[in-house]
């Protein structure tokens, strides 16, 4: 892994509808990554957050998706300091921030390789585009855009789509999919770890079997993981919870074997929500994943 880590804080909650996810970032350096991460010998810039301009929130019933517009230039600026950062050959650790933000990570991300890989670590596919969306959520189409689907406003930002193909994503930890997207994975063949496959094979075999998948066709892979794939239990401050999910030791295994395999080639935690977590433990979550993420072993 590259010994020059920088990290971007993204306050972004207008993908979504509930309060507070904008201040994940802030939780996320309250319970000490940089610290955490000089530790373990890197060294880490903080960039601090970027600008997200205060939007007036609108559902647009033509669209059917929320705050297009601010959504779509926060991540245009999201996408050109990623760029900067990949640019400079430095790691990008991003923190959200709603999920919509991956749109920006994964445009600035993108361009510098001719086969990026996604593990996307979520209860959810966020596969959806305005037509299949239940809620007019754009953090629930992230995913989507990135691989072409859905309104050119999203999918055209950084100026080229798509960011990733099919063949070259795996999603690990559904369990809450829309009807829209179920179609969308088994048209294209999108490889799923569902927690059915969790439980069944076990985490070992299931990042083994990722990694296997991921690491001959692939250049680079990014890492983009939603707090809400572990089970509310072991976070509880994220906006969509869904029972049944990955536990803390599940996923500090998934962090260590991504760690050693060195395959991770860039970042991003998000939907941290302190307003709806308890004593930010969410947060704490997310940087003890990190630790594990760099590197960090107990002997
Ligand atoms: B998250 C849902 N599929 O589209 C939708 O937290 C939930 O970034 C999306 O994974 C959850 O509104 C988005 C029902
Ligand atoms: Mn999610
Ligand atoms: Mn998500
Ligand atoms: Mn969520």
């Amino acid at each position: 892994m590259k010994k020059k880590i920088t990290i971007l804080g993204v306050p972004m909650d207008l993908g979504q509808s509930r309060r507070g996810v904008n201040m994940g970032p802030s939780a996320i350096r309250y319970a000490g990554v940089v610290e955490r991460l000089e530790k373990l010998g890197y060294v880490v810039t903080d960039q601090g957050d970027i600008e997200i301009g205060a939007a007036e929130r609108i559902h647009d019933p033509e669209t059917n998706m929320k705050n297009l517009k601010a959504v779509a230039e926060a991540n245009a600026l999201l996408g050109e300091k990623v760029d900067g950062i990949v640019e400079k050959g430095e790691f990008p650790l991003i923190f959200g921030g709603d999920h919509s933000i991956a749109i920006g990570t994964l445009a600035g991300v993108s361009k510098h390789y001719n086969n990026l890989g996604v593990i996307w670590y979520d209860a959810h596919g966020d596969l959806n585009i305005a037509d299949t969306s239940p809620s007019g959520n754009i953090h629930g189409m992230p995913l989507a855009a990135s691989l072409g689907h859905g309104h050119r406003t999203l999918t055209e930002i950084g100026g080229y789509a798509p960011k990733v193909k099919h063949e070259n994503i795996v999603i690990i930890g559904a369990r809450d999919l829309d009807e829209g997207e179920k179609e969308l994975i088994k048209d294209k063949n999108i490889k799923v770890f569902t927690m059915h496959e969790i439980d069944k094979l076990g985490m070992t075999k299931v990042i083994e079997e990722s990694i296997n998948y991921l690491k001959d066709k692939t250049d680079g892979v990014h890492l983009s993981l939603d707090l809400d794939a572990l089970d509310p239990s072991d976070c509880p401050g994220v906006g969509t919870p869904v029972l049944g999910g990955i536990s803390y030791r599940e996923s500090h295994l998934a962090m260590e074997m991504l760690a050693e395999s060195g395959i991770i080639t860039s970042a991003e935690f998000v939907e941290v929500n302190p307003i709806l977590d308890e004593r930010n433990r969410t947060a704490t979550v997310a940087v003890a994943l990190m630790g594990s993420l760099f590197g960090e072993k107990l002997l």
